[in-house]
């Protein structure tokens, strides 16, 4: 196939139904003949898995600092982009990731409250042009999916944190949603799962077809 492919990104809080949703969507793209690349932060490439390893890792979680915390964050995503994401789009595939730079801009800006501007700053450096096309965010109320994700293998640093953290992190995601509408589209991830699958192929449609 010619042309740069499509990059499409799905956020939202723990337990929303992002992964579950991306495998459904890989399914249907390479049902459609579509050549489809999954990946998930923090890791996707070695390095990438070793900074996951760092920031899941129980020992450091009292001792680490958000400035730290997002660093290593945009330090996983900057590989991703280089090693991973560009190469792929440049083939011609798409690319779904499961969470990008707004996980960044929502936990570490809007729930650990470090400064928006240094965020988006760090954002940029590690992303540079590779914008998504299309980032879907499932939103949910953080009881359900807190509850949903639990007897998982838990992401410690994230998910013992207090409801409060969560409730930011729901309201930064739906004020990203107002200020870039064109990127941005938010689903309801309440509803039964096929529900979301279909709201969720009706966007990425409109933007890969
Ligand atoms: N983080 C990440 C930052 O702070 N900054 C960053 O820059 C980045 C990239 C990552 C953590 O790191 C933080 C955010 C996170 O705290 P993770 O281990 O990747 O942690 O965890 P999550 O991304 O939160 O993934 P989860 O697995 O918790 O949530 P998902 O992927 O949204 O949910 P999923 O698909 O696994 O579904 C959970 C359960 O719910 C069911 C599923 O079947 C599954 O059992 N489910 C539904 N049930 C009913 N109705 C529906 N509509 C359902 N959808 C799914």
């Amino acid at each position: 196939m010619g042309g740069r492919g499509k990059f499409i990104t799905l956020e939202g809080g723990e337990g929303c139904g992002k992964s579950t949703i991306m495998e459904r969507l890989a399914e249907r793209l390479r049902a459609a003949g579509r050549a489809v690349l999954t990946c998930r932060e923090p890791g996707g490439t070695e390095i990438g898995e070793q900074i996951r390893q760092v920031l899941q890792y129980t020992r450091y979680r009292s001792v680490m600092c958000g400035e730290t915390e997002l660093l290593l964050f945009a330090a996983s995503r900057a590989q991703l982009v280089r090693e991973v994401i560009e190469p792929s789009l440049a083939a011609g595939r798409v690319v779904l990731c499961d969470r990008f730079m707004d996980s960044t801009t929502v936990y570490q800006g809007a729930g650990r409250g470090l400064d928006a501007g240094v965020v988006a700053a760090i954002n940029r450096a590690a992303v540079g042009s590779c914008m998504p096309d299309l980032t879907v965010v499932i939103d949910l109320d953080p009881r359900i999916g807190l509850e949903r994700a639990r007897g998982r293998d838990l992401f410690d640093r994230m998910e013992n944190q207090a409801l409060e953290f969560y409730e930011r992190v729901r309201a930064g995601y739906l004020a990203l949603a107002q200020r870039e509408p064109a990127r941005v589209k938010v689903v309801d991830g309440a509803k039964d799962l096929a529900a979301v699958e279909e709201e969720v192929w009706r966007l990425v449609q409109d933007v890969v077809s």
